[in-house]
């Protein structure tokens, strides 16, 4: 496919094409070669969002290195936990970044067992980009003597399950080219579009809706550090954006920010598309939007472990509340309690499969097999259909899977950091309902030793910050609470439903 003269990257006003990321990534493939990584060899990415990135992606792809982004805001365990479950021989860092400090912990006090070298950016990528436009072409998997198959793992992407520790889904090139293309072409992206991406390059929705789509379609990529509702308003304004995507959170803060800047709203009149999803977007929030800017924004629904799987039309109805159709390519099936498909109107969990089904959970065959039934993947969301066919999704089978921010997170994870604190006798973690967030985080702790109420605040104030010395912010408890016992049945299991009724008394 041949790419028009638009840029493949704008970062802090300056413009980087194709033709330059792709340079860039061939010289970054030439430097990795030379520390002997080969092709199949993963390669952790721990660095804040930079051009760079993009053609650290790129050049993974084009060389059949396995691409393993790290959440840039994982403490030492979970930053660890990713580079020896995935066997990373190399991880790309920037000095002076949070990141960096943590991976320096990390090295401090026992080196992953696979990990040969660290790649600074500096070294890594040593010429600065020109801004000078050259002749375009996309950063292409065909250009190396070595091209990966079709099969081949692209990237591992951790993510959290009902489980304690994330596990690395193992995405091929056959599923991240052929779902991204068909949201691509279902959403009508082309060359013209300026996507602001504001989005983390370590999750699925940034960088296979983002990245991956501006290399398939050629589309400009205004990158952008870190959201933030004023700097996607003055894209739209001042630099020709014509499409955002998402997390639900974002267009809280984006309303926000057109609420206190009414006039701000109208270059957004002008846009192409706004998608949301990873999350729910609340109907109140899909109707404020609608009212402010124009515009419907278009749901969709995803998971690692599948990619992007339902989505309201481009140029049909767009029904607020729900996630719309299956995508070309993907099938979905609802299954009831019994095994059955569930009529209209009635719940069941959803099972896909399609063109973006993962290969594995990396090196966790047991698990791989349990996440499949007749080979379609059961993605423990629970949703029903409409006489049209349209989607609603009406929540999780597992109250241990919580969403916080668009970022998934196991309770499980949180609970056994709390327990591992010496006046911690037993803990529980739920996900509160949050206009914000879509869900906060509350722990519910029983002390090792009984004690008065001014005691229990200061160890919950202590136990609250080792959780915080251990675990990313978004997963921190927001509300730590000390009770006498957990609410269990009578077989012992702790029941979630009450303590989200306890723990969300008068703070909702
Ligand atoms: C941060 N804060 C939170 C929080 N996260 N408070 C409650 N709950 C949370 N989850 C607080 C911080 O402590 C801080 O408080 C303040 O908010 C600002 O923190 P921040 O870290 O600077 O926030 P920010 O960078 O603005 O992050 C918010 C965000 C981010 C929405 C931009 O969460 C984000 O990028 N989310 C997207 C994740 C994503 O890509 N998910 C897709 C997964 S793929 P204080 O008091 O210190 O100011 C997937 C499949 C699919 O799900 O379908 O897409
Ligand atoms: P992740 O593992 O981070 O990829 O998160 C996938 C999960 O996000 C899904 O299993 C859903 O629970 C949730 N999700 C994604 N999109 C939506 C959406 N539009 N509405 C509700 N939940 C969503």
């Amino acid at each position: 496919m041949r790419i028009p003269c638009s840029p493949a990257v704008v970062w802090n006003g300056h413009s980087y094409s194709f033709e330059e990321i792709r340079r860039w990534a061939r010289a970054y493939v030439a430097f990795l070669e030379s520390a002997g990584v080969k092709r199949g060899d993963r390669v952790a990415v721990f660095a804040e969002t930079r051009p760079e990135l993009i053609a650290a992606f790129a050049g993974h792809l084009s060389s059949g290195v396995i691409h393993v982004p790290i959440n840039t805001r994982y403490k030492a365990d979970e930053a660890r936990h990713i580079l020896e479950d995935s066997g990373a021989v190399a991880v790309l860092t920037q000095e002076g970044e949070e990141c960096h400090t943590v991976l320096d912990e990390i090295l401090r006090e026992h080196k992953p067992p696979h990990l040969r070298h660290v790649l600074p950016m500096a070294a890594a990528f040593p010429s600065s980009p020109s801004r000078k436009s050259v002749s375009p072409s996309s950063p292409s998997k065909k250009s190396t003597s070595s091209t990966p198959s079709d099969d081949d793992v692209a990237m591992l992407i951790y993510t959290s399950g009902t489980t304690g520790k994330s596990k690395g889904v193992a995405l091929s090139y056959r599923a991240l080219e052929e779902n991204t293309r068909a949201l691509m072409e279902l959403w009508r992206f082309s060359p013209a579009d300026r996507l602001v991406l504001a989005l983390p390059l370590y999750h699925v929705h940034g960088l296979c809706l983002g990245v991956a789509g501006a290399f398939l379609t050629g589309f400009t990529l205004l990158l952008e550090e870190r959201f933030e509702a004023a700097r996607v308003v003055e894209a739209f304004a001042n630099e020709g954006a014509t499409a955002f995507m998402g997390v639900p959170t974002m267009y809280v803060r984006l309303l926000d920010h057109l609420g206190a800047h009414p006039e701000t709203a109208e270059p957004l009149r002008k846009a192409r598309l706004f998608t949301a999803g990873s999350a729910p977007l609340p109907a109140a929030d899909f109707a404020a939007f609608r009212e402010r800017t124009g515009h419907a924004i278009l749901e969709r629904y995803g998971m690692t472990e599948t990619l992007f799987t339902l989505s309201n039309p481009y140029e049909g109805e767009r029904r607020p509340g729900t996630v719309g159709l299956p995508v070309p390519g993907c099938l979905m099936r609802l299954v009831d309690d019994e095994g059955r498909d569930a009529r209209e109107g009635e719940p069941g969990e959803i099972h896909v499969r399609g063109n973006g089904l993962m290969s594995a959970y990396w090196g966790r065959e047991a698990d791989t097999a349990a996440a499949f039934r007749d080979g379609w993947f059961l993605t423990g969301d629970v949703a029903q259909r409409d006489a049209d066919g349209y989607v609603t999704i009406l929540g999780r089978k597992s109250v241990d899977v919580i969403k916080s921010g668009g970022y998934k997170i196991s309770a499980r994870e949180i609970e056994d950091v709390l327990r591992r604190h010496p006046a911690v006798k037993d803990a529980a973690v739920v996900g509160l309902p949050d206009r914000v967030w879509g869900q906060r985080i509350a722990a519910a702790v029983v002390l090792v030793e009984p004690c008065d109420a001014e005691a229990a605040k200061e160890a919950c104030e202590q136990i609250a910050a080792f959780a915080a010395s251990h675990l990313a912010d978004f997963k921190k408890p927001r509300d730590l609470r000390a009770v006498t016992e957990l609410p269990r049945n009578t077989l012992g299991k702790v029941q979630k439903h009450l303590l989200v009724k306890s723990l969300g008394e008068g703070t909702a």
